[in-house]
């Protein structure tokens, strides 16, 4: 691929308002933008979505940056790089740290696609023009006023943050608001066993799906779960690799699977899932990280593929963020997202915005 120059940088964006869960917070997203140049000056950008605390997983900004630049980069071989899979085998080696691969596979993804003239999501085979949009409400939303907005919006799907024992009063709140929306709730691990009859008391609510009752390595009591509701059960945090979508689905621990990029370890793991999913008859969503417009323009291209079938945390630029790092911001209109059609992730990067939030960088080049 002719990799001349890797650069990445340390960046926080403002968020618009806190985004909370009931393991974390964050008042402001710090990820790490990657670029890789070429040698006729074509640039791919990549995200590492790692948060700075380990609440979601276990990479932070931090341990990223080190991988990066201690373990990563010294160890490349760039010449070697024909093709982004190249480099899922060269770093084959590297267990877990998912979130940095993502990022640096993901600039290399969008600069194979610019160097070969084409859109992302054509690349990797997408067939659909326009993604429904989903909204994310954490625990510091208000529901009446956020939901109001968003509507406004065409928002189709909603997704709750919720805490134990007020699930319902928040599920009845939205639909008072409006009775016919489509509504899940993410419950981020946070159920223990003894939690198995109020879960399934859910039931009767007639979600669109759980997300991650119990914790991620937890496939036997999702599984037990599952036996026992109707409500499908969608895995985020278990399913970090291939082998462990092909233990959720052949234990029967989910009926649908939430497939982030950056918590797979990239676009290659993820499409692989997306068609194991779709030969063994599972729908897929794609999530989201609370991520900048690079991100969301790689998850844009995903989400096009034939098995998204239901609408992924896919939200505008504007949702949490003041200013995007892009010059053209993402946007809802009328429920829906453009799947860009410009070369590589088909986004124009605000280089010198990126450059004012930066906060650290790095500079790497082949020897
Ligand atoms: O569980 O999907 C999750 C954000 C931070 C950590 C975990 C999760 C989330 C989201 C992301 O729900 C929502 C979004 O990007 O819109
Ligand atoms: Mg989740």
């Amino acid at each position: 691929m002719d990799i001349r120059t890797i650069v990445f940088r340390k960046i926080s964006l403002p968020l618009r308002s806190p985004f909370q869960t009931h393991q974390g917070e964050l008042y402001e997203r710090s990820v790490i933008i990657i670029e890789v140049s070429d040698d006729q000056g074509l640039k791919g950008y990549g995200e590492v979505s790692a948060f700075p605390s380990p609440f979601y997983t276990a990479e932070t900004v931090e341990t990223a940056w080190h991988m990066l630049r201690d373990i990563i980069l010294p160890r490349l071989n760039a010449r070697h790089i024909q093709h982004p899979a190249d480099f899922v085998r060269m770093t084959s080696f590297i267990q877990g740290n998912q979130m940095v691969k993502s990022g640096l596979e993901g600039a290399l993804w969008d600069l194979y696609a610019k160097q070969n003239r084409v859109s992302l999501a054509e690349l990797i085979g997408g067939t659909r023009d326009f993604v429904k949009a989903g909204a994310v409400l954490s625990l510091s939303d208000t529901i009446t006023k956020d939901i109001n907005r968003l509507k406004q919006s065409g928002y189709e799907r909603y997704k709750l943050k919720v805490e134990k024992g007020k699930e319902r009063d928040k599920i009845k709140q939205v639909q008072t608001v409006d009775p016919d929306l489509a509504i899940m709730i993410d419950a981020n691990g946070m159920y223990r066993e003894s939690d198995l009859d109020h879960l399934t008391a859910l039931d009767d609510l007639g979600l669109l799906m759980i997300e991650q009752p119990f914790e991620p390595g937890d496939f036997y009591l999702h599984r037990k779960a599952q036996q026992q509701m109707n409500t499908p059960i969608c895995l985020d945090e278990s399913i970090m690799s291939l082998h462990d979508a092909r233990q959720a689905v052949e234990l029967g621990s989910c009926q649908i699977v939430n497939i982030k990029i950056s918590r797979v370890g990239g676009m290659t793991a993820a499409l692989n899932i997306h068609d194991y999913c779709q030969n063994n008859g599972l729908p897929v969503w794609c999530g989201g990280m609370v991520e900048t417009g690079i991100a969301k323009a790689h998850n844009l291209a995903l989400a096009s593929l034939p098995n998204f079938t239901i609408p992924g945390d896919l939200s505008s630029s504007d949702r949490y963020f003041y200013k995007d790092v892009l010059k053209e911001p993402i946007e809802v209109n009328d429920g829906k997202i453009k799947v860009p059609t410009g070369k590589g992730i088909g986004v124009n990067v605000d280089s010198s915005y990126l450059e004012k939030v930066t906060l650290q960088s790095y500079f790497w080049q082949p020897e």
